[in-house]
């Protein structure tokens, strides 16, 4: 478990969604919205604050593993949660069920990365039409279990 003081993110969707996840053990708030699709919350420390983030992410998950796809929805830039992941690859927990478990993330390349994005962009199509939308090659994280 990550000890540390959690802030909650400035988005109201996002931040609900964390809440309603948290407190029902997994069990609501555990789809992106209506689309059936499932999605985990992953915990990283903030690289300035050293708080604790919650970031609602889909859910990729193969043998134990997970990729955690930074597409923001094909913004140019990456969404800060992958500067903290880069900043510290073990301050990481992940929930998907009633408890989060300790990960560690490392970046993927090459075939490793190919491998991982066919089973993100299989679990959520929209991946690659986010990749389409910007020259920024969207990071992929593989998580394992520390
Ligand atoms: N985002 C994705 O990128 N991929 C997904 O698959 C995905 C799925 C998804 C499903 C459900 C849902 O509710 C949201 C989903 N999102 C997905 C959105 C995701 O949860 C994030 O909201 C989004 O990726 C943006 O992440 P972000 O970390 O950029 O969030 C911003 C808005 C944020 O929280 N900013 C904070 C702020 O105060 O502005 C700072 C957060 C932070 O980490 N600060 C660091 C610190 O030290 O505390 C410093 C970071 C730095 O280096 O500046």
């Amino acid at each position: 478990m990550l000890q540390g003081e959690y802030e909650p993110s400035p988005s109201k969707w996002v931040r609900d969604q964390v809440e309603e996840y948290e407190s029902s053990a997994g069990t609501r708030a555990n789809t992106l919205r209506d689309t059936g699709l499932p999605v985990i919350i992953v915990t990283t420390r903030g690289n300035k604050s050293g708080k604790l983030r919650k970031t609602p992410l889909m859910r990729v998950e193969h043998d134990g593993e997970y990729a955690l796809v930074a597409s923001q929805g094909g913004a140019p830039t990456h969404p800060v949660w992958y500067h903290n992941l880069v900043a510290d690859p073990e301050a990481v927990t992940i929930q998907d069920g009633p408890e989060p478990f300790d990960m560690r993330v490392h970046e993927a390349t090459g075939a490793e990365r190919e491998q991982w994005w066919d089973r993100a962009v299989a679990a959520f199509p929209p991946y690659a039409e986010y990749q389409t939308k910007t020259d920024r090659l969207i990071p992929l994280f593989v998580a394992t279990r520390r």
